[in-house]
């Protein structure tokens, strides 16, 4: 266990945590970062240093990596967690429906695609939605920029889709890719990414954690550059004071009912439904459809409405079961306003 210690701030904490907390809680407890989550014990980072916290009985709902815990002043025991500013959840492996916390408090999702055929709008839109629902800011991240004769192509694709959210082309194989990304990852922000197999998140985890630095944090330096031994769901700090989630939940992420997020990622469609005759359009052929229309216009993307409607499907059913629908609730309600606030900002945003 290493000896480094970290402001709170540091450890990416915010004022707002504090809103979840008494004075009563001050006295009895003190906020602590989980960095890795074992079978039975967690690790965490606090003002105080490094500590593993057992796990006695199941707590609900299961803590995660990013979650910001209350830890008893006396003995290094889970008194509470505290409300989570943004989730990234998925629908368990071999579950329908139950809905598993993989990654808690981002303030960034590196969503990391490459400039060849790994590049696909319909994914970019499932990730921007997962992104959305979560209350993180998604950051496109085009890798393998320096292996692409035309890489305004690719930045011009994406406008199509995200006109708001910020793309980033870079080599990851070259420390420059950190200067266009520094802007999220400053001291104290936490960014996870996701991206299929193959498109440069070890690379780019490994040129940002650079060969001068000490990996910090749940994880050992091996399972940063890709080697993942047994538990390694953690979080290890970047020389810029950032903060890295990498988790095996995050390499393949089922979505759940994600009707927020939706809205946000496909906000062009939502305001076109607004004008459709009926007001429980399905868009299918339904008369007076604005949504169709406009693809018979070509002002709206055919491949786009057929995304969005999958995407509808897979969120209803989803959401069909009362118990995820419980389970949702309760992992997002206090996110919710956060992801409006989010795709309000977004709206607000001219890149
Ligand atoms: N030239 C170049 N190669 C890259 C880039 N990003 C990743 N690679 C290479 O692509 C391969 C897969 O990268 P890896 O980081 O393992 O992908 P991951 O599965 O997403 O973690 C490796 O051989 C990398 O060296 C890039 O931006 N430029
Ligand atoms: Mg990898
Ligand atoms: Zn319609």
């Amino acid at each position: 266990m290493h000896s480094q210690t970290f402001t709170l701030f540091q450890l990416g904490w915010r004022l707002s945590y504090s809103h979840d907390l008494t004075l009563q809680d001050f006295e009895a407890g003190y906020p602590a970062r989980v960095v890795g989550v074992h079978r039975n014990a967690l690790s965490v980072l606090s003002a105080r240093g490094a500590a593993s916290v057992i796990l006695s009985a199941a707590v609900e709902p299961a803590i995660t990596v990013g979650d910001w815990l209350l830890l008893e002043m006396e003995a290094p025991r889970v008194l509470r967690l505290l409300a989570r500013q943004s989730l990234i959840a998925r629908i368990a492996a071999g579950s329908e429906r139950r809905l598993q916390p993989i990654a808690a408090n981002l303030d960034t999702l590196f969503i990391v695609t490459s400039c060849n055929d790994d590049f696909n709008l319909s994914r970019l839109e499932r990730y921007l939605t997962l992104a959305f629902e979560a209350g993180v800011e998604p950051v496109i991240v085009l890798t393998k920029a320096d292996l692409c004769g035309d890489v305004g192509s690719y930045l011009d694709a994406v406008r199509t889709i995200a006109p708001a959210v910020a793309c980033v082309p870079i080599d990851a194989t070259s420390t420059a890719c950190a200067e266009p990304l520094a802007a999220w990852l400053g001291g104290g922000q936490t960014v996870a990414f996701v991206g299929s197999s193959g498109v440069g998140k070890s690379t780019l985890a490994n040129t940002l954690v650079g060969s001068a630095a000490r990996v910090t944090g749940g994880i050992r330096e091996g399972d940063a550059r890709g080697r993942h031994t047994t538990t390694a769901r953690g979080m290890f700090a970047l020389p810029s004071g950032a903060w890295v989630i990498d988790t095996p939940g995050m390499r393949e992420l089922r979505v759940g009912a994600v009707e927020t997020g939706m809205n946000a990622a496909f906000d062009d469609i939502e305001r076109l439904a607004a004008q459709c005759r009926f007001h429980d359009c399905r868009h299918q052929g339904d008369r007076g459809c604005a949504v169709e229309q406009a693809v018979a216009a070509g002002t709206l993307d055919g491949r786009r409405l057929a995304n969005y409607r999958k995407l509808q499907r897979e969120a209803a059913q989803a959401a069909r079961s009362t118990k995820e629908r419980r389970e949702h609730d309760r992992h997002y309600g206090v996110l919710n306003r956060h992801a409006q606030r989010l795709q309000r900002e977004k709206k607000g945003r001219d890149y």
